[in-house]
């Protein structure tokens, strides 16, 4: 674990972390309990005061250094994470490449927070509004993608003067623990950003019901979501949550059929399927539908599977043996139901994968509404595609989810496009764009994918108290 600035050994329990490519364990971390979690928390509680009262342009000083330092490790931290989470290493190198971009985008942020003045609230009164860190943050964080998505959290918070406990998902802390040492050389003060290790029902929720965290930032799935909504209930803790999503394509008669194809199969394919913004519903108008499978299908069988160390790979393995074993659920579930198996739909076959969660890319035409690839978040390589009449039936079906993270929408009439983006009920909608997050634009999903805006200056807001403050000129 990573405390007060240096790395620690505790708890008598180790967990082990497993090389999804290879199933043979690459290290072994503490399993984290309440002592431990209180400890951590006791520390950033501690580096608090001294951390909110720096200038905030010097705390942008700082996360800039941290930001660049991450930048210079990438070659030592991306294969770190390959080795515990098994994407690719040309997509593990762009995850540490995208934890710099949104720590230096927050460091740049650092000299524009804002509060606000309002005049002549009275005679010779004046009002202002002043915005004050909250306090010790708790990160709860998934193993899909270990470093942005604590990025997301540790930017925003640190930049306005929080202080950071994160755990990362139990199956992938290594490259969270290295990033906690290097951010400290690199000049973040001690006790300012800690890791524990641990499971989620232990140190996750001994961490979320802490009474001196004042927030929790979770990403991950929604059950576990709805759980830390309640426990934060208790205390009243800020919470953002950013949960599944089962983002809807749909791709329209007039579309750029490549460009949309191309689209559709990396968004569904990037980190093997298991991207909580992912194109995991895809509707296409009957008129073009066989065009654009065609187009499809003669994109995915490019798709090399193959261990994240392997040259060329571009589908790794599954993170785990159960995360391939509910994809193989919902994938009989979908040929159960009438699926046509377009490509895939199977483990690959061979020596080299036999240790490993692999399994191919697969394309499901037509399973039944009601199947579970319909309802449900497909958290691997596998895409549903219906044919639909028009948009008013694909939006129907879009929106006929629990949830409501991301979308797209792909035509050359963009006065369909504006009309569709403004009735389908998601976070993010593309038009004719892949599904990119930019640390630019708030996000954060509608309905059941969560509560609260990560990214963007909206992120700011989550991580500070807004106050009041009137001023009677005179004294
Ligand atoms: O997530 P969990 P899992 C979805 C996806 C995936 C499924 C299960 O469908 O197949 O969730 O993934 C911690 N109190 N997504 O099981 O359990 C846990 O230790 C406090 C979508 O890995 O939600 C880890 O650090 N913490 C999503 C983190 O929560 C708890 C990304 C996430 O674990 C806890 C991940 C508890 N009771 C999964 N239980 C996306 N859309 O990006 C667990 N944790």
């Amino acid at each position: 674990m990573f405390i007060g600035g240096r790395y620690i050994e505790a708890g008598v329990e180790r967990i082990s972390v497993v090389n999804p490519a290879t199933g043979e364990e690459v290290d072994t971390v503490p399993a984290a309990g309440a002592e431990e979690v209180d400890a951590a928390v006791g520390s950033a509680y501690e580096a608090f005061a001294g951390w909110r009262d720096l200038p905030a342009s010097r705390r942008g000083e700082i996360l800039l250094e941290c930001a660049r330092a991450v930048l210079e490790r990438v070659d030592e931290l991306a294969p770190v994470l390959t080795a515990e989470q098994g994407k690719p290493l040309r997509e593990a190198r762009l995850e540490i490449r995208r934890c710099f971009h949104t720590l230096e985008h927050y460091a740049g942020l650092a000299k524009n927070l804002r509060g606000g003045y309002v005049p002549d609230l009275d005679r010779d009164t004046y009002g202002l509004i002043i915005k004050r860190p909250l306090g010790v943050v708790g990160a709860i964080v998934p193993w899909n993608f270990p470093t942005t998505l604590l990025a997301n959290k540790l930017g925003p918070a640190l930049v306005t003067g929080n202080v950071v406990v994160a755990k990362p998902a139990e199956t992938t802390p290594l490259v969270t623990l290295r990033l906690a040492g290097i951010m400290h050389e690199a000049g973040l003060p001690a006790g300012v950003f800690n890791v524990v290790t641990g499971t989620g029902p232990e140190a996750g929720q001994a961490l979320a019901g802490h009474p001196r965290v004042r927030k929790v930032a979770f990403t991950g799935s929604t059950p576990v979501g709805k759980k830390l909504m309640a426990l934060a209930a208790g205390d009243l803790k800020r919470t953002t949550l950013e949960l599944g999503g089962s983002d809807p394509m749909i791709v329209c008669e007039d579309a750029d059929l490549d460009r949309a194809a191309s689209a559709a199969s990396v968004g569904r394919f990037f980190n093997c399927g298991q991207a909580c913004l992912a194109i995991k519903r895809l509707y296409v108008f009957e008129s073009v539908a066989d065009e654009f499978l065609e187009k499809l299908l003669g994109k995915v069988r490019k798709l090399r599977v193959g261990p994240g160390t392997e040259e060329g790979a571009i589908l790794g393995p599954l993170h785990t043996p159960e995360g391939r074993e509910l994809l193989e659920r919902q994938v009989e579930d979908a040929v159960d139901s009438g699926a046509e198996v377009l490509h895939g739909a199977k483990r690959p076959g061979g020596e080299k994968y036999e240790r490993g969660n692999f399994y191919e890319p697969t394309l499901l035409l037509e399973p039944s509404h009601g199947s579970r690839v319909a309802r449900e978040e497909v958290f691997g390589p596998a895409l549903p595609i219906w044919r639909v009449r028009d948009m008013d039936e694909a939006l129907e079906l879009a929106n006929g989810s629990i949830y409501g993270l991301g979308s797209s929408i792909w035509t050359r009439d963009l006065d369909r496009a504006s009309d569709a983006a403004e009735k389908i009920e998601a976070g993010y909608t593309w038009i004719n764009s892949p599904q990119v997050v930019y640390d630019e634009l708030p996000f954060g999903g509608w309905k059941q994918s969560g509560y609260g805006k990560e990214h963007g200056m909206e992120a700011l807001d989550y991580y500070t108290e807004s106050k009041s403050v009137v001023v009677r000129r005179g004294g």
